[in-house]
């Protein structure tokens, strides 16, 4: 059966897209950095479907643990299909004057170098077998930039960026790039962002009905089970009250 690797798969989107998967039979592997959740998500997904699963616990950000842990893999487990680069976050949101420098190196070295690690080590595989789909979650952050986003919002539009770039290398060997750019979506996101107050996290999604991760993995589901000659090359997905990063129509 086909394989789908998922990064960040402890929440969210990337959560979502393993139980979407799996329960149309891909075998799934799961990655994050928090081992408890990647144990009890591999644990429900065996129980429920009869795939398997292989939970890789490393974080992103660590170039010599990716090369090391997805190298080290059985190599039964390489022949991945699917790449869902979806490992990311936000963090705060500020006027660059007042920016958090720590966060600025979280948001980059998740969301463009962590995302460029994971691809570097998996693309020969693909390349090798002329086949494959790599699907990156960008956002409606890389399209516009909104107030005090501004390294969240450079980071995804790098994601845009490398999306491009990625379709142009792999073209000759017939393998698919999707960017994938949500809108509002409520997930852990704007919990990591504003780093545990609840309170703020709620509020970005008061007066609309946002995306659910669900809507989300259901999106990249139908990308990537088009016909073979048919990639999606760039994808917006807002919810039905918002028309791009920073215009809404609130109750
Ligand atoms: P969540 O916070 O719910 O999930 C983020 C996932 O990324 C978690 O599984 C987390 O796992 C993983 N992750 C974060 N940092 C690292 C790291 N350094 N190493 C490994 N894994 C990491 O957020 P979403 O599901 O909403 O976000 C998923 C992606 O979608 C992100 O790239 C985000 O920027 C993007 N996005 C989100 C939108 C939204 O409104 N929610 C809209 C548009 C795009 P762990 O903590 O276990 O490491
Ligand atoms: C996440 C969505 O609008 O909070 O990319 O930036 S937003």
């Amino acid at each position: 059966m086909a394989i789908v690797l998922v990064t960040g798969a402890t929440s969210g989107f990337g959560e979502a897209c393993a139980k979407k998967f799996a329960a149309n039979g891909y075998d799934i592997i799961i990655t994050g950095r928090r081992q408890d959740r990647l144990t009890a998500l591999q644990q429900q997904l065996q129980q429920e479907h009869n795939i398997a699963v292989l939970p890789l616990c490393f974080d992103v950000r660590d170039q010599h643990t990716v090369s090391e842990v997805l190298n080290n893999i059985p190599d039964n487990w390489k022949a991945i299909d699917i790449l869902i680069n979806n490992a990311g976050l936000a963090l705060g949101l500020s006027s660059i004057e007042d920016g958090d420098i720590d966060d600025w190196e979280g948001m980059i070295d998740t969301n463009v170098k962590g995302l460029l690690y994971v691809s570097r080590v998996i693309m020969p595989w693909m390349k090798a077998r002329r086949s494959g789909h790599i699907i990156n979650l960008g956002s409606t952050a890389a399209k516009q930039v909104y107030a005090k986003g501004h390294v969240y919002c450079a980071t995804k539009a790098a994601v845009d960026a490398i999306s491009q770039g990625m379709r142009i290398d792999l073209l000759p060997y017939r393998i698919k790039v999707t960017a994938v750019h949500p809108g509002a979506a409520e997930t852990e996101f704007s919990a990591v962002r504003f780093k545990g107050d609840k309170e703020k996290a709620d509020s970005v999604y008061k007066g609309f009905q946002p995306l659910s991760a669900a809507d989300v993995a259901d999106t990249i589901y139908y990308c990537a089970t088009l016909p073979a000659h048919v990639c999606i090359n760039d994808l917006v997905i807002t919810c039905l009250q918002q028309a791009n990063a920073y215009y809404f129509d609130k109750e």
